[in-house]
């Protein structure tokens, strides 16, 4: 065997065990080759609250106070008018509980045990329909994530939820606590945190 063979398999064992310590760290999730192996926050290492990474914290996103009051309620919006829910109120609806992965552009994406209340059973309870679109309105003010309108085809969905749990326990704040949207199929940039309102659209 040559030197230059020694060094080689040297090498390949090496990045072998670079490999599987990575993979052993990000158990359950997925990332970017690159994200793996930097040094970065929680947000690509998986080592978030509840075990889920972060996009925008609670506090980076100025919503510490508003989103931890018990003044807290949601305002939600319909052909027959306008009805607020507190926390309290949302958990005495029927709550369903969906495993959904949360993909970021960023290059994370982990998978999540949430449970809520269908935005179907919402829309319903202000006199929309199943062909009618929502818009939800963030307490995080003057951001590119402050709004999110959603299309019928997910506001019908089954698994289209106003998550209130994150693998059994309430969101966290970075997480979205109180309520947050979960909808099976659309972006991370979507699944609204912090949810003050809903308007089903006209
Ligand atoms: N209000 C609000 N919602 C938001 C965001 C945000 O910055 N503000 N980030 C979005 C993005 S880009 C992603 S990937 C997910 C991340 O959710 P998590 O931080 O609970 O993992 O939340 C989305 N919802
Ligand atoms: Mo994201």
């Amino acid at each position: 065997m040559n030197g230059e063979g020694t060094t080689r398999r040297g090498l390949l064992i090496a990045t072998a065990t670079a490999v599987g310590a990575v993979v052993a760290t990000t158990a359950g999730q997925s990332f970017g080759w690159l994200s793996g192996l930097n040094v970065l926050g929680p947000r690509v290492r998986g080592r978030g609250p509840q075990s889920l990474p972060v996009n925008t914290t609670a506090e980076e996103a100025r919503v510490l106070d508003v989103a931890s009051a018990d003044t807290w309620r949601l305002s939600l919006t319909g052909p027959t008018g306008t009805r607020t829910f507190s926390l309290e109120d949302l958990r005495t609806l029927p709550q369903t509980a969906v495993e959904v992965p949360l993909a970021c552009v960023e290059g994370w994406s982990s998978s999540a045990d949430w449970s809520g209340v269908r935005v179907s059973d919402l829309v319903g309870l202000v006199g929309g329909s199943t062909t009618d679109s929502v818009r939800f309105h963030s307490l995080q003010q003057g951001s590119r994530y402050s709004v999110t309108t959603m299309r019928p085809e997910f506001v019908r969905a089954e698994r289209t939820l106003l998550a209130l749990d994150l693998f059994g326990e309430p969101l966290d704040l970075d997480h979205g606590f109180p309520a947050r949207v979960i909808a099976p199929g659309r972006p991370g940039v979507l699944q609204t945190k912090w949810i003050a309102s809903m308007e089903v659209l006209p």
